[in-house]
Formats: C-alpha cells, structure tokens, sequence
C-alpha cells in the first residue's frame, strides 16, 4: 500500500485502486499498525476518476510525503560511505572508521519539513561548498511509539569540501535550504524490506548518465530497528518521524554536482525520486 501527499489532497494507493484519503497526513501516518488501519478503512472511502489520477499524480502536484515530522539521518552505515569519507577527510579520518564499529551508531538531525523537497522538485547545492553528492538512502518513517510503519526513498544532499574540511562542520555541509529530497510515496507495510531489495542511483548530465550505481539494502552494517532504537533513546516524536538510513553508493572522488544535473533514485517496492540539482535562487 502507498500514500502519495499531494497539493489536490491525499491518495491511498491499494494495487491498481486510488483512493482520497478524508484525514490530514500527520493524523493519517502517526499510528501503530498503520497498514491495517488503512486497510480497514479503504472500503469506505471514494476513488479517483482518471481524470484526478492524471492531475493529482502530476509531478507539479506531489508534495514530499511528510507534514510536520523531523528528518533524521544516520551515517556511515555501509562500508562505502565508511570509505570515501575516511579518504575525504583532511582531519578526521580515524571518526568514521571508529564509528562504523562502534556499538552507537551516527544520528544527526537533517531537516525541518520546510527544506525537503518532493520527487520531481529541485534540491539545492551550496554555492560555498566546491564538492557535492546526492546520498541515496532508504528512509523509514517511525511512529511516535517508535514501530517502523513505512518506507520512502531519501536524498542526503552532502557538501563534501565542507566536511572534509572539518568533521565539525557536518551541520553545515548537511543543513541549509532544500537540502534533502523525500519520495514519491511512502511505502506502509507491517513486513519488514527484504535485504534483497536494490537501490539504484543515476545521476544525468544533459541527457547522458554521469554516474550510475546500485546495492542492496542488505550491505547495511547495522539493523533498522537499532537505529530507530538509538534514536528514540531520549527524542520523543509527536507526530513521528523519518530517519534516512545511510548512503550506500558514492560517486567517484572527481565528481561534484553541477546545476542542472538530474538524480533518479529507486528502490524495490518504493517508487522513483527525482530531484533536478539547483543553487538556491535567493542566494544567487
Ligand atoms: O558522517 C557523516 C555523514 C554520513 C552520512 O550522511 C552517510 O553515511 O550517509
Ligand atoms: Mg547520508
């Protein structure tokens, strides 16, 4: 079952049925056994004509699917990210290394729902950072009880100079406007993803692709449920949360994003994000 967040209003998507949802999105997802609650209640609500389906589902229509939750995220969960950033850093490299066995894992806070962007919105890059990458991750949403009710797709836009330069400036290169992409849907299952499942990034630059690659979610070094553990140690979340698991593929060290560049990325049984790469026009 999936839930698409749209400017014309909320879609329950059971197989090939569309459905208007009549709650607002924080009361619709921040519930325990949220995929049978919404299975309880598709009879009664109405469907889509084919007309709706085309206009609601218009990538100028769909909103990122969140409403006031947080955005965590966590880090150098898979031995690609522990890497690269272990080559990236001028000052820190033993910090990834020591974490990437550690027993805690590496939770940061990411975004406000004001600097996520949907699928087919731009997300932006920092006009003070020379070195910048997309971080393809599988992203949960967490209920305020702290069960993992969904899955969406993630992009942990990174400035990499900014981080390499100093580990201390980590908010900074992870924090500023648009600065994450979340979508299309929200993925509601009571079943865990399988590890099985592929997540592919492509990165294109005028048409042709730049930078492709894929992995499955089964080469993450720690469990889902442990990071959503950690990070309901001492948060609460009100109306839940969504915590993006880690990247899993790294472009190659001479490739920074350009404006224009196009980031496609998809996960098995989620959907496609994607996101155009733009510098912040009130900053330009
Ligand atoms: O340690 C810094 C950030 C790590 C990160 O964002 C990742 O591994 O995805
Ligand atoms: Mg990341």
């Amino acid at each position: 079952m999936k839930l698409y967040n749209t400017k014309k209003g909320i879609i329950i998507q059971y197989q090939d049925t569309l459905l208007k949802a009549d709650e607002t999105w924080d009361k619709l997802i921040n519930r325990d056994n949220l995929e049978a609650y919404l299975l309880g209640k598709i009879d009664g609500l109405s469907t889509l004509t084919d007309d709706e389906e085309e206009l609601w589902l218009d990538k100028a229509n769909v909103l990122a699917p969140i409403g006031s939750q947080e955005v965590w995220a966590a880090g150098v969960t898979y031995l690609q990210s522990r890497n690269a950033r272990m080559e990236e850093s001028e000052t820190a490299a033993s910090l990834y290394d020591l974490v990437y066995d550690a027993e805690r894992p590496e939770l940061f806070f990411k975004a406000t729902p004001q600097r996520v962007s949907g699928h087919g919105q731009p997300v932006y890059i920092r006009k003070d950072s020379s070195w910048n990458v997309p971080e393809p991750e599988l992203t949960l949403f967490i209920s305020s009880s702290g069960e993992i009710q969904g899955y969406t797709i993630g992009n942990d836009m990174s400035s990499r100079s900014i981080e390499g330069e100093n580990a201390l400036y980590l908010p900074q290169a992870k924090i500023y406007e648009k600065c994450a992409g979340l979508g299309p849907c929200l993925r509601v299952t009571e079943t865990p993803i399988k590890g099985s499942s592929v997540i592919r990034m492509a990165i294109k630059r005028g048409g042709e692709v730049a930078f492709s690659g894929e992995i499955t979610v089964s080469q993450m070094k720690r469990s889902l449920t442990e990071l959503a553990g950690y990070l309901f140690r001492e948060c609460d979340f009100p109306n839940g949360v969504f915590l993006m698991t880690g990247t899993c593929l790294v472009p190659p060290p001479d490739f920074t994003l350009n404006e224009g560049d196009v980031v496609e990325i998809s996960i098995d049984g989620i959907g496609t994000l994607i996101n155009t790469i733009a510098f912040n026009p009130k900053h330009k």
